[in-house]
């Protein structure tokens, strides 16, 4: 399994993934910053030309969340996600799709001081609906899905870990403390060594 990614970037999460998982991969650091991303070679896997990728044998997932869901699903031993038909299955589909969908693209706007002007017609609508939803998905204690800890953490933990470090979001003292014992597993730290977090 080849894991294309850069350190500093989305693809630190998927690495946390990762090492939450202990399963062997061939990490691929892709020089981001030398535009490798942007060369035929990347483009041919990912034609986005972001990272991170992941190729399993002929199977290519680009997209953090969805690499993470991919993962999940390929180490079941590994308790990283609810049963497919499980209660709990629809409360985790929720926090793999709504960081990326929705969280993101409102902070990355906000950062460079550009609002939607039609914010009902934006699928991620606005700044205090995007606070409001991240406060209401965050446990008081615990994981996002209760005591077992899953690829939901790392999927929207990281979002919102990511937004805070790189787009400057406040976020309460009750996301803090969630963000604080996410920050706080082995997992994350051997995989966000740069991170302010
Ligand atoms: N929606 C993508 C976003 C990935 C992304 O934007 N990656 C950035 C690094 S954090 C990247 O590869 N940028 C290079 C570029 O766009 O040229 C995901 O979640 O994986």
């Amino acid at each position: 399994m080849k894991h294309y990614f850069h350190p500093m970037s989305r693809g630190a999460s998927t690495a946390w993934m990762f090492h939450e998982l202990d399963v062997e991969r061939e990490d691929v650091i892709v020089d981001v910053p030398g535009g490798e991303q942007n060369t035929p070679a990347y483009r041919a896997i990912n034609p986005m030309g972001k990272v991170p990728t992941l190729v399993d044998g002929d199977i290519v997932v680009t997209e953090t969340a969805a690499i993470c869901a991919y993962l999940a699903d390929r180490f079941p031993d590994r308790d990283m996600a609810p049963e497919p038909g499980s209660p709990e299955r629809g409360a985790y589909y929720r926090y793999l799709f709504v960081p990326g969908t929705t969280l993101e693209p409102v902070f990355a706007l906000d950062a460079v001081d550009f609002q939607h002007p039609v914010a009902e017609g934006a699928g991620w609508g606005d700044t205090a609906r995007a606070l409001a939803t991240i406060e209401s998905m965050t446990p008081e204690a615990g994981w996002a899905l209760g005591e077992q800890f899953t690829a939901a953490d790392v999927v929207f933990g990281g979002t919102v870990d990511f937004c805070v470090n790189l787009f400057g979001v406040e976020v309460s003292s009750r996301v803090t403390r969630y963000l604080d014992r996410l920050r706080d597993r082995p997992a994350y730290r051997a995989t966000h060594a740069g991170s302010e977090g």
